[in-house]
């Protein structure tokens, strides 16, 4: 009875330590909401690992002309497919997103993937991020269609997620303690600075205002 006791106070004990929530909202330059851009928890906690990881593998499709999703956010070391739903080729080519265009000098990947026929599945190909200087984020696009453009975010902290329609991430098992917040956007050239964040009790929440109105994808 007693030991039960004992059990039932240490696992509520854990379970508090565990319960910091954290929501981060994007806004533009006019204060609208930003979805789809990277939010990255550095907790000084290191110990404590999301309940739910990012997902070891994502796939992103080709799908008239545009990159689907236009933000794939993956731990660093996944894999991700390249499917090309689209029955002409794809040329898909890789920059660090940072170089702001694609130059000849920087060793990303290249895939050429064939239009997929009538009928029949499409071949996925498969890249692994696992090279040094895969951290951050990554500019997609393709040779033959130069107005494709699509990113993937490789991210070294397990804390991290897009932002909705509504703009915000939310994260909900942080250990408790301080942490540091890095955002990404694709339009924002200068990163923002980070911001500091106390996890704890009392829900925390941060704003990010962007320097740019982000483009309007083109549908
Ligand atoms: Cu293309």
């Amino acid at each position: 009875m007693t030991k039960n006791l004992v059990c039932i106070a240490i696992s509520m004990l854990s379970t508090a330590a565990l319960a910091g929530s954290l929501t981060v909202t994007v806004i533009d330059k006019e204060g609208k909401p930003v979805p789809d851009a990277v939010v990255v928890i550095m907790p000084a906690n290191k110990t404590v690992l999301p309940k739910k990881p990012m997902a070891s593998q994502a796939t992103v499709a080709q799908e008239k002309m545009q990159f689907i999703p236009s933000v794939t956010l993956v731990p660093v070391g996944a894999k991700i497919s390249f499917i090309n739903n689209d029955p002409w080729d794809h040329h898909v080519r890789s920059s660090p997103a940072g170089m702001g265009q694609f130059n000849t000098t920087n060793a990303g990947f290249e895939l050429r993937l064939e239009g997929k026929a009538d009928g029949k599945p499409a071949k996925p190909s498969e890249v692994t991020l696992d090279k040094a200087g895969v951290l951050g984020a990554t500019l997609l696009g393709c040779f033959i269609h130069g107005s494709m453009r699509g990113y993937v975010y490789a991210s070294d902290s397990p804390w991290a997620a897009k932002t909705g329609l509504d703009g915000t991430a939310q994260f909900d098992d942080l250990p408790d303690g301080a942490a540091q917040i890095k955002l990404w956007q694709a339009d924002q050239l200068i990163d923002a600075p980070n911001q500091s964040a106390s996890v704890g009790t009392t829900a925390a929440k941060n704003t990010f205002q962007l320097s740019v109105v982000p483009r309007k994808r083109r549908v």
